[in-house]
Protein backbone atom coordinates (compact mmCIF):
# COMPACT_ATOMS: atom_id res chain seq x y z
CA UNK A 1 0.00 0.00 0.00
CA UNK A 2 1.46 3.23 -0.78
CA UNK A 3 0.26 6.38 0.72
CA UNK A 4 1.45 9.48 0.20
CA UNK A 5 0.10 12.16 2.48
CA UNK A 6 -0.20 15.89 1.34
CA UNK A 7 0.20 18.17 4.63
CA UNK A 8 1.55 21.35 6.70
CA UNK A 9 2.70 18.89 9.38
CA UNK A 10 4.21 16.01 8.09
CA UNK A 11 5.85 15.67 11.57
CA UNK A 12 2.43 14.29 12.97
CA UNK A 13 2.61 11.72 10.30
CA UNK A 14 5.27 10.04 12.72
CA UNK A 15 2.78 8.50 14.82
CA UNK A 16 2.54 5.77 11.82
CA UNK A 17 6.15 4.45 13.39
CA UNK A 18 4.46 2.70 16.26
CA UNK A 19 3.02 -0.26 16.61
CA UNK A 20 1.09 -2.53 13.67
CA UNK A 21 1.51 0.53 11.42
CA UNK A 22 5.02 0.57 12.10
CA UNK A 23 6.27 -2.95 11.67
CA UNK A 24 3.96 -2.77 8.00
CA UNK A 25 6.16 0.46 6.78
CA UNK A 26 9.27 -2.03 7.97
CA UNK A 27 8.56 -5.05 6.58
CA UNK A 28 7.83 -2.50 2.80
CA UNK A 29 4.05 -3.41 2.96
CA UNK A 30 3.32 0.64 3.83
CA UNK A 31 4.71 2.88 2.72
CA UNK A 32 3.64 6.36 3.76
CA UNK A 33 5.26 9.94 2.09
CA UNK A 34 4.56 13.13 2.87
CA UNK A 35 4.30 16.56 0.84
CA UNK A 36 3.95 19.41 2.13
CA UNK A 37 2.61 22.52 0.29
CA UNK A 38 4.96 24.77 1.84
CA UNK A 39 8.01 23.45 -0.37
CA UNK A 40 6.01 24.29 -2.97
CA UNK A 41 5.54 27.93 -2.34
CA UNK A 42 7.11 30.70 -4.52
CA UNK A 43 6.62 34.09 -2.82
CA UNK A 44 9.53 34.86 0.38
CA UNK A 45 7.02 34.23 3.10
CA UNK A 46 6.31 30.88 2.30
CA UNK A 47 2.36 31.43 1.96
CA UNK A 48 0.27 28.55 2.01
CA UNK A 49 -3.14 30.60 2.95
CA UNK A 50 -5.08 33.79 2.75
CA UNK A 51 -8.59 35.27 3.18
CA UNK A 52 -11.90 33.79 1.65
CA UNK A 53 -12.85 35.96 -1.34
CA UNK A 54 -16.68 37.60 -0.29
CA UNK A 55 -15.07 37.58 3.56
CA UNK A 56 -15.97 35.93 6.90
CA UNK A 57 -14.25 34.16 9.35
CA UNK A 58 -11.01 31.87 9.13
CA UNK A 59 -8.51 30.94 6.23
CA UNK A 60 -8.62 29.41 3.25
CA UNK A 61 -5.60 26.85 1.83
CA UNK A 62 -4.17 28.77 -1.70
CA UNK A 63 -4.51 26.48 -4.60
CA UNK A 64 -1.16 26.89 -6.29
CA UNK A 65 1.27 25.29 -3.63
CA UNK A 66 -1.48 22.62 -3.08
CA UNK A 67 -1.54 21.48 -6.58
CA UNK A 68 2.11 21.69 -6.69
CA UNK A 69 2.74 19.37 -3.80
CA UNK A 70 -0.37 16.96 -5.01
CA UNK A 71 1.31 17.10 -8.54
CA UNK A 72 4.68 15.71 -7.25
CA UNK A 73 3.24 13.20 -5.37
CA UNK A 74 1.14 12.09 -8.38
CA UNK A 75 4.83 11.72 -9.96
CA UNK A 76 5.99 9.72 -7.15
CA UNK A 77 3.16 7.21 -6.91
CA UNK A 78 3.82 3.65 -8.02
CA UNK A 79 0.52 3.27 -9.90
CA UNK A 80 -2.21 6.26 -10.71
CA UNK A 81 -3.50 6.80 -7.67
CA UNK A 82 -6.50 7.74 -5.98
CA UNK A 83 -7.13 11.22 -4.38
CA UNK A 84 -8.94 12.19 -1.14
CA UNK A 85 -9.87 14.70 0.54
CA UNK A 86 -10.25 14.18 4.14
CA UNK A 87 -13.42 16.39 5.10
CA UNK A 88 -16.20 17.12 7.40
CA UNK A 89 -18.10 17.00 4.13
CA UNK A 90 -17.18 13.43 3.39
CA UNK A 91 -19.37 10.66 3.30
CA UNK A 92 -18.50 8.45 6.84
CA UNK A 93 -15.14 6.42 6.45
CA UNK A 94 -16.41 2.76 7.56
CA UNK A 95 -14.32 -0.24 7.87
CA UNK A 96 -16.03 -0.92 4.51
CA UNK A 97 -14.54 1.57 2.77
CA UNK A 98 -11.20 0.37 3.79
CA UNK A 99 -11.65 -2.80 2.11
CA UNK A 100 -12.28 -1.31 -0.99
CA UNK A 101 -9.70 1.51 -0.56
CA UNK A 102 -7.09 -1.48 -0.14
CA UNK A 103 -7.51 -2.61 -3.52
CA UNK A 104 -6.40 0.59 -5.02
CA UNK A 105 -2.90 0.31 -3.99
CA UNK A 106 -1.64 3.56 -4.34
CA UNK A 107 -3.37 6.81 -2.61
CA UNK A 108 -2.91 10.26 -1.96
CA UNK A 109 -4.32 11.89 1.32
CA UNK A 110 -5.20 15.56 1.07
CA UNK A 111 -5.30 16.78 4.81
CA UNK A 112 -6.85 20.13 4.98
CA UNK A 113 -5.95 23.07 7.52
CA UNK A 114 -8.06 26.13 8.82
CA UNK A 115 -11.10 26.44 7.30
CA UNK A 116 -11.04 23.95 4.36
CA UNK A 117 -9.11 24.44 0.63
CA UNK A 118 -9.83 26.13 -2.43
CA UNK A 119 -13.32 24.74 -3.80
CA UNK A 120 -10.95 24.43 -6.94
CA UNK A 121 -8.54 22.19 -6.00
CA UNK A 122 -11.23 19.83 -4.97
CA UNK A 123 -13.76 20.09 -8.27
CA UNK A 124 -9.77 19.71 -10.33
CA UNK A 125 -7.51 17.00 -8.23
CA UNK A 126 -9.95 15.15 -6.01
CA UNK A 127 -11.73 11.75 -6.64
CA UNK A 128 -13.59 11.10 -3.02
CA UNK A 129 -14.06 12.54 -0.23
CA UNK A 130 -14.32 10.97 3.32
CA UNK A 131 -15.07 12.12 6.87
CA UNK A 132 -14.25 9.94 9.63
CA UNK A 133 -17.00 10.96 12.05
CA UNK A 134 -19.58 13.22 13.24
CA UNK A 135 -17.32 15.50 14.96
CA UNK A 136 -14.86 18.58 14.65
CA UNK A 137 -11.48 18.09 13.95
CA UNK A 138 -8.11 20.22 13.94
CA UNK A 139 -7.17 19.18 10.81
CA UNK A 140 -7.34 16.30 7.97
CA UNK A 141 -3.93 14.45 9.37
CA UNK A 142 -5.41 12.26 12.30
CA UNK A 143 -8.22 11.49 9.99
CA UNK A 144 -5.35 10.19 7.33
CA UNK A 145 -3.55 8.40 10.06
CA UNK A 146 -6.68 6.84 11.02
CA UNK A 147 -7.56 5.46 7.29
CA UNK A 148 -3.83 4.39 6.79
CA UNK A 149 -4.04 2.60 10.75
CA UNK A 150 -7.81 0.99 9.27
CA UNK A 151 -6.18 -0.23 5.97
CA UNK A 152 -2.97 -1.09 6.86
CA UNK A 153 -4.59 -3.83 9.67
CA UNK A 154 -6.23 -5.45 6.50
CA UNK A 155 -2.99 -5.76 4.54
CA UNK A 156 -2.01 -9.85 4.59
CA UNK A 157 0.47 -10.30 7.09
CA UNK A 158 0.26 -6.97 8.91
CA UNK A 159 -1.75 -8.14 11.54
CA UNK A 160 0.24 -11.31 12.99
CA UNK A 161 -1.84 -13.61 14.35
CA UNK A 162 -3.65 -15.90 12.42
CA UNK A 163 -5.19 -16.80 14.77
CA UNK A 164 -7.11 -13.84 15.68
CA UNK A 165 -7.81 -13.03 12.26
CA UNK A 166 -10.07 -16.27 11.96
CA UNK A 167 -11.35 -15.27 15.13
CA UNK A 168 -12.31 -12.09 14.23
CA UNK A 169 -14.24 -13.67 10.95
CA UNK A 170 -16.17 -15.52 12.91
CA UNK A 171 -17.95 -12.79 15.02
CA UNK A 172 -17.45 -9.86 12.01
CA UNK A 173 -19.89 -7.12 13.06
CA UNK A 174 -20.27 -8.33 16.73
CA UNK A 175 -18.54 -6.52 19.43
CA UNK A 176 -15.77 -8.72 21.08
CA UNK A 177 -16.33 -11.43 24.06
CA UNK A 178 -14.89 -10.26 27.65
CA UNK A 179 -11.06 -11.13 28.23
CA UNK A 180 -9.25 -12.37 30.90
CA UNK A 181 -5.48 -12.89 31.62
CA UNK A 182 -3.43 -13.82 35.16
CA UNK A 183 -4.80 -14.00 37.43
CA UNK A 184 -7.19 -16.43 38.12
CA UNK A 185 -8.69 -14.51 41.10
CA UNK A 186 -8.51 -10.31 41.13
CA UNK A 187 -10.12 -9.04 43.81
CA UNK A 188 -12.52 -12.03 44.67
CA UNK A 189 -13.24 -11.39 41.02
CA UNK A 190 -12.70 -14.96 39.23
CA UNK A 191 -12.30 -15.73 35.54
CA UNK A 192 -15.91 -18.03 34.39
CA UNK A 193 -15.12 -21.29 34.99
CA UNK A 194 -15.42 -22.34 31.37
CA UNK A 195 -12.47 -20.51 30.16
CA UNK A 196 -10.40 -23.08 32.50
CA UNK A 197 -12.35 -25.96 31.56
CA UNK A 198 -10.11 -26.57 28.58
CA UNK A 199 -12.88 -27.16 26.55
CA UNK A 200 -12.08 -25.79 23.47
CA UNK A 201 -16.15 -25.89 21.90
CA UNK A 202 -17.67 -25.04 24.78
CA UNK A 203 -15.06 -22.00 25.12
CA UNK A 204 -16.21 -21.19 21.20
CA UNK A 205 -19.56 -21.22 22.09
CA UNK A 206 -19.84 -18.97 25.76
CA UNK A 207 -17.39 -16.40 23.50
CA UNK A 208 -19.96 -16.15 19.99
CA UNK A 209 -22.91 -15.84 23.22
CA UNK A 210 -20.96 -13.53 25.28
CA UNK A 211 -20.03 -11.44 21.75
CA UNK A 212 -23.92 -11.76 20.59
CA UNK A 213 -25.30 -10.35 24.05
CA UNK A 214 -22.83 -7.65 24.63
CA UNK A 215 -24.06 -6.28 21.22
CA UNK A 216 -27.73 -6.85 21.90
CA UNK A 217 -26.57 -4.53 25.16
CA UNK A 218 -24.66 -2.30 23.78
CA UNK A 219 -24.70 -1.83 19.93
CA UNK A 220 -28.39 -2.88 19.07
CA UNK A 221 -27.78 -0.80 15.62
CA UNK A 222 -25.09 -3.60 14.68
CA UNK A 223 -27.35 -6.31 15.51
CA UNK A 224 -29.86 -5.31 13.06
CA UNK A 225 -27.59 -4.73 10.54
CA UNK A 226 -26.39 -8.56 10.93
CA UNK A 227 -28.09 -11.76 9.44
CA UNK A 228 -27.88 -13.96 12.42
CA UNK A 229 -27.91 -18.06 11.82
CA UNK A 230 -30.06 -20.71 13.72
CA UNK A 231 -27.20 -21.22 16.47
CA UNK A 232 -26.78 -17.59 16.91
CA UNK A 233 -30.38 -16.35 17.46
CA UNK A 234 -29.95 -19.63 19.81
CA UNK A 235 -27.38 -18.42 21.82
CA UNK A 236 -28.81 -14.86 21.91
CA UNK A 237 -31.90 -16.36 22.92
CA UNK A 238 -29.89 -17.83 26.29
CA UNK A 239 -28.09 -14.96 27.01
CA UNK A 240 -31.30 -12.41 27.03
CA UNK A 241 -32.55 -15.25 28.88
CA UNK A 242 -29.81 -14.90 31.67
CA UNK A 243 -29.51 -11.39 31.43
CA UNK A 244 -33.71 -11.22 32.39
CA UNK A 245 -32.99 -13.25 35.69
CA UNK A 246 -29.82 -11.11 36.29
CA UNK A 247 -32.23 -7.96 36.36
CA UNK A 248 -34.49 -9.24 38.02
CA UNK A 249 -31.66 -10.21 40.89
CA UNK A 250 -30.60 -6.74 41.52
CA UNK A 251 -32.91 -4.33 43.23
CA UNK A 252 -32.60 -1.35 40.90
CA UNK A 253 -36.64 -2.03 40.08
C1 LIG B 1 -15.50 24.87 13.18
C2 LIG B 1 -15.03 24.94 11.77
N1 LIG B 1 -16.10 24.54 10.87
C3 LIG B 1 -16.87 25.74 10.53
C4 LIG B 1 -18.26 25.39 10.15
C5 LIG B 1 -15.60 23.92 9.63
C6 LIG B 1 -14.46 23.01 9.78
C7 LIG B 1 -13.32 23.22 9.04
C8 LIG B 1 -12.25 22.37 9.14
C9 LIG B 1 -14.51 21.93 10.63
C10 LIG B 1 -13.41 21.06 10.76
C11 LIG B 1 -12.29 21.30 10.01
C12 LIG B 1 -11.12 20.38 10.11
N2 LIG B 1 -11.52 18.98 9.98
C13 LIG B 1 -10.98 18.15 9.10
O1 LIG B 1 -10.08 18.51 8.38
C14 LIG B 1 -11.49 16.79 9.00
C15 LIG B 1 -12.50 16.09 9.76
C16 LIG B 1 -13.32 16.51 10.86
O2 LIG B 1 -13.26 17.62 11.39
N3 LIG B 1 -14.21 15.60 11.35
C17 LIG B 1 -14.33 14.34 10.85
N4 LIG B 1 -13.60 13.93 9.82
C18 LIG B 1 -12.70 14.80 9.29
S1 LIG B 1 -11.70 14.47 8.02
C19 LIG B 1 -10.99 15.96 8.03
Amino acid sequence: MWCGVITLFPEMLAALQYGITGKAIKKQLLNVVCWNPRDFTQDKHNTVDDNPYGGGAGMVMMAPSLCAAIAAARQTAPQPPTVIYLSPQGKSFQQKTAEILLEKKALILLAGRYEGIDERVISQQVDEEWSIGDYVLSGGELAAMVMIDVITRLIPGTVGDEDSITQESLTSGLLKYPQYTRPEDFQGARVPDVLLSGNHAAIARWRLKQALGRTWLKRPDLLAKKPLSNQELELLMEFVAEQTEIDRGTDNE
